[in-house]
């Protein structure tokens, strides 16, 4: 007789949060330490920095992206840029772990035909948090994000499509993917400020990563 140990566990746990926007709880775990090895080889070329926003305030994140095109804020606005403005070279190549890890997550969540050219890395220090914001600096709205969380936890604020409706709370935690599409693609999204812990792989950081189709 065989014995599968897949057999015997639940099917893992997804939960939907909005009509086409799927939380994978722990679907990253296994592979996270080589996530995180990947990241480290992406952030000794492009460390992680606060960038200012157009109002000219710093952001409380460190950022950082790897792929095609980073995203960037300055005095300028909002925008997708192929050079790293720090370093002035283009970003780091997306590494394959990454990519592969956020097309099978895009494809257990509905969207197969996924094909990310940017992944945008946020690095979260205690207190650090994202207010709350729509993502429209991406040519197609139609291409899904998909988001990986690392490290200490957070929660999620998931709102409307306008800035006063009223926003969810999720807890999103280390190995947790979240793919975001279709008309949920514009809702408003933020981060509360993230309490002080230790996680045994990141310290005492948060890694968020999101994969987009930017051009
Ligand atoms: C829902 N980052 O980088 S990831 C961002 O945890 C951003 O660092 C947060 O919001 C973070 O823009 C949240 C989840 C996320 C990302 C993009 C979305 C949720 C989204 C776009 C549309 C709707
Ligand atoms: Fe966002």
């Amino acid at each position: 007789m065989t014995f599968d140990l897949f057999d015997t566990l639940p099917p893992m746990p997804e939960q939907f949060i909005g009509a086409r926007s799927i939380v994978l709880r722990g679907f990253a775990q296994a592979e996270a330490p080589a996530l995180l090895a990947a990241i480290d080889l992406v952030l000794a070329a492009s460390p992680a920095r606060s960038m200012i926003t157009p109002g000219g305030r710093p952001m409380s994140v460190a950022s950082a992206s790897c792929g095609d095109v980073g995203w960037v804020t300055d005095a300028q606005g909002y925008r997708y840029a192929a050079i790293d403005p720090l370093t002035r070279a283009p970003w780091p190549p997306m590494p394959p772990a990454l990519h592969g890890l956020a097309r099978r997550a895009a494809t257990a969540a509905g969207f197969p035909d996924f094909a990310p050219d940017s992944c945008l890395i946020n690095v979260y220090a205690p207190g650090a948090k994202m207010s709350l914001h729509q993502d429209r600096d991406e040519r197609d709205l139609a291409a899904p994000i998909v988001s990986v969380s690392l490290g200490i936890g957070a929660t999620f604020l998931f709102g409307g499509l306008r800035r006063i409706d009223p926003a969810q709370r999720v807890m999103l935690g280390h190995g947790d993917v979240v793919v975001w599409g279709g008309d949920d693609r514009l809702r408003f999204h933020g981060i509360l400020p993230v309490r002080d812990a230790v996680h045994p792989l990141t310290g005492r950081r948060r890694i968020n990563l999101t994969f987009r189709r930017a051009r």
